[in-house]
């Protein structure tokens, strides 16, 4: 447990589901954001930073984090009580040397996950953002739309691109198209970039 938060008051890790039986039912007033990108993107370190916690495992090796993660966070409500989220790390995807079982399994996993998924508000779609949008980020926002969800981006590793280059490249990301609910944000967890600028989007987008 991890307390004493601007954003986020209290978060706590909830379970790790490696199988479609394993998932966590959906619950009462507890909605979801989902954490998608591909493996390495920075998923579990944008967590982390979050939280500013340590719940999440990092720097695993790429493709070995199979498993849907999640976390419960309180967000601050009113004097009187606390309301509460559930963030979800989905597994990343693309790792080349995946074989078309494990693809299939990772399918298998996440639209177990997604479909049907009432709780499910939005999905943060994570990008390099020395990258951009590859191949598999473009059908992966495909699918996701597919099933009907919300998708916001947010760039990960900026502190490694120069702080004058954000904005156009931001722009240059925006016009060659891509799926995004507001204008996506830029950030390093490893910096602190832009994570209260997301955690401020998160409560709001909760709130409205
Ligand atoms: N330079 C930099 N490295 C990062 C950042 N976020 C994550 N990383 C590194 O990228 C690797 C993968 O991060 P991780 O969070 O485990 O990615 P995941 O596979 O998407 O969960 C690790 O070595 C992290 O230290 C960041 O903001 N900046
Ligand atoms: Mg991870």
């Amino acid at each position: 447990m991890t307390e004493h938060k601007k954003y986020f008051i209290r978060s706590r890790f909830e379970a790790s589901c490696f199988k479609p039986e394993q998932l966590l039912p959906e619950e009462e007033d507890i909605p979801e954001i989902a954490i998608a990108g591909r493996s390495n993107v920075g998923k579990s370190s944008l967590i982390n930073a979050l939280l500013n916690s340590k719940l999440a495992k990092t720097g695993q090796t790429p493709g070995k984090t199979r498993s849907i993660n999640f976390y419960r966070v309180d967000i601050p409500e009113s004097e009187q009580s606390a309301k509460s989220f559930r963030l979800v790390d989905l597994p990343g995807y693309g790792y080349a040397e995946r074989s078309r079982d494990e693809r299939n399994e990772w399918r298998r996993l996440v639209s177990s996950y997604m479909r049907k998924r009432e709780s499910l508000r939005l999905v943060m779609h994570l990008v390099d953002f020395r990258h951009g949008l590859l191949k598999n980020d473009r059908e992966l926002q495909e699918w996701i739309r597919s099933n009907g969800k919300n998708i916001f981006v947010v760039f990960t590793k900026a502190d490694k691109i120069a702080r004058g280059k954000w904005k156009s490249m931001r722009e240059e990301y925006v016009k060659s198209g891509m799926y995004s609910f507001d204008m996506p944000i830029i950030t390093s967890s490893e910096k602190k970039e832009g994570i209260d600028s997301l955690s401020e989007f998160i409560v709001k987008f909760l709130n409205q």
